[in-house]
């Protein structure tokens, strides 16, 4: 018995084929059922059977740096048809200090902002010390990190402590592959969460968006 590749399969194929249509229209298919069906359930997959294809050294890291790119060109060519609500409350997002993994990052800023927060992406690799000055100085009321890297969770206790003597008091929520099965033993509930996913994102963060 052959199994039907799935959408992340063919996306993946299409990425390391360097086939920029291809990838596009496979990421427009899935898109018609929703950028969270795009992103959680076609373009994660994909990069991880990437990292897992580099890993075992079937492709360079050169292969996985164009492909990586490339989904990144194909997932920016549809930014125009995403269905953008106006903007509500402010969220920052940001990765760790250390942390240039920065796909899954931006696809919770996208799908926090396609739920109607005012999502401000920072990008890769952001100080605590910039970071903590932009909350000083926007007050979102919420402030997500982003870590991929096991090594990533060294300072974010630091971090997290700093973000909590905030004068705004955001609500903190931690989330990335680093994260999974972890949680912030000192992190209460009402402050804020650890979550995977960035669907789980948006779910927790809505009771906050008023
Ligand atoms: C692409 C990639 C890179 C690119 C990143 C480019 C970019 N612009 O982002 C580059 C080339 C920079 C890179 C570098 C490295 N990488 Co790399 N990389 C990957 C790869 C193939 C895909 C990552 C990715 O984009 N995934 C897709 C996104 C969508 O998934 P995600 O990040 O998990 O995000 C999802 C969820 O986690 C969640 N989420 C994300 N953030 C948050 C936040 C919150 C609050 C919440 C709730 C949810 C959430 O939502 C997203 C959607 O579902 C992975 C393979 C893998 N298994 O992931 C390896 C991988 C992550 N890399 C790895 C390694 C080892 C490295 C390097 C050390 C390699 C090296 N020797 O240079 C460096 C380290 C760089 C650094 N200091 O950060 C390892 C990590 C091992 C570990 N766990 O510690 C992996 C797993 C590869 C492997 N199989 O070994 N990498």
């Amino acid at each position: 018995m052959t199994l039907e590749p799935t959408e992340g399969d063919r996306f993946a194929s299409a990425l390391l084929a360097g086939d920029r249509a291809g990838a596009l229209a496979c990421a427009r298919e899935a898109f018609a059922c929703g950028v969270d069906h795009l992103y959680e359930d076609v373009v994660q997959p994909a990069l991880v059977r990437l990292g897992d294809l580099w890993s075992c050294n079937k492709i360079t890291i050169a292969e996985q740096h164009v492909a990586t790119a490339l989904a990144q060109s194909v997932l920016s060519a549809l930014y125009p048809e995403f269905p953008w609500p106006p903007p509500g409350p402010r969220a920052l997002i940001a990765c760790v200090a250390g942390e240039h993994h920065q796909l899954g990052a931006r696809m919770v800023a996208d799908l926090l902002t396609l739920d109607g927060w005012d999502g401000v992406f920072l990008g890769a690799d952001v100080a605590d010390d910039a970071l903590l000055d932009r909350v000083a100085q926007t007050r979102p009321g919420l402030v997500v990190l982003s870590l991929t890297m096991a090594t990533s969770r060294r300072a974010l206790a630091s971090l997290v402590a700093r973000l909590r003597r905030q004068p705004s008091s955001p609500k903190i929520l931690v989330g990335g592959s680093a994260m999974l099965g972890r949680e912030l033993s000192d992190l209460p509930a009402s402050a804020g969460a650890v979550l995977s996913s960035a669907r789980a994102a948006v779910d927790w963060a809505r009771r906050w968006k008023s």
